[in-house]
């Protein structure tokens, strides 16, 4: 009872900005203008956002450099970064085990969220080939038999429903198998692969990797970091080649595979007299359903009935990204932004599901009197309404949400403003499409690039992902970054919150080819292509695995995607998530660098082999920097050592040559 006193003598979390906190102009906070408007008037309307609390919460430096450990209560244990062998944990866990457990656990953790979302999609398709859930069908039938075949099964002369069965029960392997390695394994390269039969990393099972690190990275287990590092490159790689990538093919069998599609970004999407809803998070099925329930002519009637003139449907974050790519859908904006929606006002309901939703939206939503929906069991949010999304009946979820949303317009009391600024740009590059639309209808291949990288006028390529992170100004690393990249002819893939930022500054389209070098223009100019090609989100990282396996196969470029003159950044990284990310690129043979700060103290050993000794392994290697330019170069320098050990090198210098005596002949 004393405790229970104690406790509600507390004071209530903060909602309100606090005006004795640090203030920090907005346009140091943020590039994203839109973003910028709505800070100004969350700091008129005393809304405090995660930008404020950023400014007003210094990191934890000991965590920050991942120098101690709490995995036991004779801890927690603090080392000392600035001498980090000068003191061990109280079980004598030294500060390359502590890191590399704790390096372990986000990899963990980041990969189960990717590979839960993945079985929430191959559940659903369990049930929709077995006929008991009838709101979905399977979609892309083309699809189907591309992923079956893949993997071996047998489509000749078979029913489509036979397919997906078969396909099912293969891909349960993912995350059920206990020994073997996981089906999407056959899509690796064979050198890729032999390199990682010879580590033991081969993943088994995704349930199987996830819980064996948990247990390895418990006190007194592994400790032995080169050791914990196998085993947290096993599981984030049953994450890329397995949860994400099982994600992404359900995803597009049971919705449609996407190819370029032209669409808005930004806030400006959302509509002043309209019923404006959108959907924030990371599974499909809510996002795809929500879009039925808002088309639903009665829907639509009963806005205008309460003068609206219709209902705007808009995503953010990820499940944003995925629609948008898919059909169309305008994006709103990505993870810095989805508090700085709801301080427009004009949000009537946000609809969210799973991952990277901040609680803090609940409060925000509350001072402006929008409507917060949680929609997944494994989410709820003190202070959200929830409405459960089911998949028998997934109507009943996004109808309630349309019908309050329209209640909310009629009553909306908060002061509008809408800032004036749409983008629009091109969207939806599956690695189906990059195939066709480099090799040409009768025969898509991916040999046009592979050509186009060996003579030199595509430099490399890479792949610019990740969230954004108010430590850092939003946006602004993503697409300084970018800028560089394509200026040094070096084609860029995205996903996720990144893919949106590079849409805000206008790159996703084909006209942005100007601000690329000669060689990757010619590329663009001749296809019709931006220079920045955007894939969706972030589970879709694992089309980059795919079209890196792609070029391997189409020949020329050495034999594993470690040869590859490729790259990969997540400049403004934050959740645990990017981490799984990052090591499966790594495992998989690609330099991967990261932004904002490093879970890492300098001047260790399990620091160099992360940065230095994978790679010696034939596996990728890790790198930081924060400044976007010495990121670029970075970058660039391990794509022009890939392309020296190709022997391709002279090639490039030869381009350029001939771009630079065309240029003089013209004058
Ligand atoms: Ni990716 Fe998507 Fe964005 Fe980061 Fe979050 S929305 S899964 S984790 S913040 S890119
Ligand atoms: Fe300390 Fe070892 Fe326990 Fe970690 S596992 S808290 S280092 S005693």
């Amino acid at each position: 009872m004393a405790e229970d006193k104690k406790v509600e003598k507390k004071k209530a979390p903060v909602t309100k900005l606090d005006k004795a906190k640090k203030e920090v102009d907005p346009k140091d906070l943020t590039i994203c203008s839109a973003t910028e408007q709505m800070l100004r008037k969350a700091r008129r309307d005393g809304v405090e956002t995660a930008y404020d609390r950023a400014a007003d919460m210094k990191a934890c430096p000991i965590g920050a450099d991942s120098a101690c450990c709490k995995h036991c209560s004779m801890g927690p244990c603090r080392l000392n970064a600035k001498d980090p062998y000068s003191k061990v944990g109280i079980c004598g866990a030294t500060i390359d085990t502590i890191q590399a457990r704790n390096f372990g656990r986000m990899v963990a953790a980041g990969g189960a969220a990717h590979t839960d979302h993945g079985m929430s999609m191959l559940d659903l398709f369990r049930e929709v080939v077995k006929g008991d859930i009838k709101e979905y069908k399977i979609k892309d039938t083309v699809k189907l038999e591309q992923v079956a075949q893949s993997i071996g099964i047998e489509t000749e002369d078979r029913s489509v429903g036979e397919i997906a069965k078969d396909l099912y029960q293969e891909l349960e392997r993912t995350y059920t198998q206990v020994e073997g390695e996981i089906p999407f394994a056959k899509r690796v390269p064979e050198k890729t692969l032999e390199t990682w039969r010879k580590q033991g990393i081969v993943p088994r099972g995704a349930m199987r990797e996830i819980m064996e690190l948990m247990h390895r990275s418990h006190m007194g287990v592994d400790q032995d970091y080169k050791n914990i590092t196998k085993q947290l490159s096993r599981t984030a790689l049953s994450d890329g080649w397995g949860g994400s990538m099982v994600a992404t093919e359900i995803s597009d069998i049971l919705f449609g595979t996407p190819t370029p599609v032209q669409a808005d970004v930004n806030m400006g999407c959302l509509k002043e007299d309209m019923v404006n809803i959108i959907v924030h998070g990371h599974e499909p099925n809510l996002f795809e359903t929500m879009l039925v329930s808002v088309n639903d002519p009665a829907m639509v009637e009963a806005a205008k009935e309460v003068g609206a003139k219709g209902i705007n449907l808009c995503g953010m974050c990820c499940s944003g990204a995925e629609m948008l790519s898919r059909h169309g859908i305008p994006h709103a904006g990505n993870f810095m932004s989805t508090e700085a929606v709801l301080v427009t006002g004009a949000v009537d309901a946000m609809a969210v599901d799973v991952q990277c939703i901040k609680q803090a939206l609940a409060p925000v939503a509350k001072c402006y009197g929008s409507y917060l929906f949680t929609t997944n069991p494994r989410c709820r949010i003190e202070g959200a309404q929830h409405i459960e999304f089911v998949e028998d009946e997934p109507r009943k979820c996004t109808d309630e949400v349309v019908v309050k949303a329209i209640a909310r317009y009629k009553n909306r009391n908060a002061q509008v403003e809408i800032p004036n600024i749409r983008n629009a740009g091109i969207h939806g590059f599956s690695h189906e499409y990059i195939e066709y639309m480099l090799g040409g209808t009768f025969r898509g291949s991916y040999w046009p690039l592979n050509d186009n990288i060996i003579n030199g006028r595509i430099r490399g390529v890479a792949g610019v992902v990740g969230c954004t992170n108010p430590r850092v100004k939003q946006d602004w690393v993503h697409v300084e970054l970018v800028k560089e990249l394509i200026k040094n002819d070096v084609l860029v893939l995205q996903t996720g919150c990144s893919q949106i930022a590079l849409a805000k500054a206008g790159l996703l389209t084909p006209d942005a080819a100007y601000m690329a070098g000669s060689g990757l223009q010619e590329v663009c100019e001749t296809v019709g292509m931006p220079p920045v090609l955007g894939l969706g989100s972030c589970v879709d990282n694992s089309r980059i695995l795919i079209a890196a396996s792609a070029v391997v196969k189409a020949g020329g470029l050495g034999e594993s995607i470690a040869d590859l003159p490729v790259a990969g950044a997540a400049p403004e990284w934050m959740s645990e998530k990017a981490i799984s990310i990052g090591q499966y690129f790594v495992a998989s043979g690609v330099y991967t660098i990261f932004g904002v700060t490093f879970p890492l103290t300098e001047q260790t050993k399990f620091k160099e082999y992360l940065f230095q000794g994978l790679e010696d392994e034939n596996l990728g290697k890790w790198d930081f920097a924060v400044d976007p330019y010495e990121m670029a170069q970075k970058m660039i320098a391990h794509i022009d050592k890939k392309r020296s050990q190709l022997g391709i090198d002279k090639a490039r210098e030869r381009v350029l040559m001939s771009m630079d005596d065309r240029r003089t002949m013209e004058e």
